[in-house]
């Protein structure tokens, strides 16, 4: 049984969206913030962060984009993910990259601006340059969705999820609701989602309509 490791509101949002679609058991620990962090945990996760999963035979994982893509290819009958070799899969891949190396990060440098800076006083100008950064990532991301119902391929795929959740967490989140009319078309289509909405009911990513 797969065993997911996360915390409300975190990217364990995504895992846990991929997990239920796959149907596939798993359990569920909430990670308590402590301070220092659990040895046992910081074994599975250096960086002391979540989402990790554990793998059935024991293996544990993180980084949400590739935990994703490996349920995506262990459970091909879930539709996580656009087949191996399809003209898709290009673009699948190509954006859970962009967005777990571009988009995360920024908001991880908003929200833990103290990280990003050795200068007391340069927290405000670290947040301020995660915005422009956040905002050119979903820029971009608009530009992809234009014309299209999903991010990639015909059909619904995690990289819908993993999207939504990236601006779900846009700290002017009214703002990013008009700037970027692709991407509001469909985290509406995803805010009626019944999986969404069973989801947002323990993550709290968004407020319900
Ligand atoms: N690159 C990692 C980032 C994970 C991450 O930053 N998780 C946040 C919650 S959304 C966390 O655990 N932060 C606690 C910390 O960094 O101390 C991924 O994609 O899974």
């Amino acid at each position: 049984m797969y065993r997911l490791y996360t915390r409300p509101g975190s990217g364990g949002f995504v895992v846990e969206a991929a997990l239920a679609l796959t149907g596939a058991p798993f359990d569920q620990i909430d990670v308590p913030k402590k301070d220092p962090p659990d040895q046992a945990f910081l074994d599975i996760s250096p960086l002391n962060q979540v989402p990790v999963l554990t793998l059935p035979d024991g293996q544990s994982m993180t980084e949400s984009a590739a935990i994703c893509i490996l349920l995506a290819e262990r459970h091909p009958e879930a539709g996580l993910a656009p087949a191996a070799g399809s003209a898709a899969r290009a673009d699948f891949l190509r954006w859970m990259a962009f967005m777990s190396s571009v988009l995360y990060p920024a908001v991880l440098r908003f929200f833990y601006a103290r990280r990003y800076t050795a200068d007391a006083e340069g927290v405000k100008a670290v947040k301020e340059a995660a915005i422009t950064e956040m905002d050119r990532g979903f820029t971009v991301l608009d530009k992809a969705l234009a014309g299209r119902d999903w991010l990639v391929g015909d059909t619904l795929s995690i990289a819908d999820i993993y999207l939504v959740m990236l601006v779900a967490w846009h700290p002017d989140v009214e703002r990013a609701r008009t700037a970027w009319p692709n991407v509001e078309r469909l985290w509406g289509k995803l805010r009626d989602d019944a999986l969404m909405r069973k989801l947002n009911a323990s993550h709290e990513m968004w407020p319900e309509n």
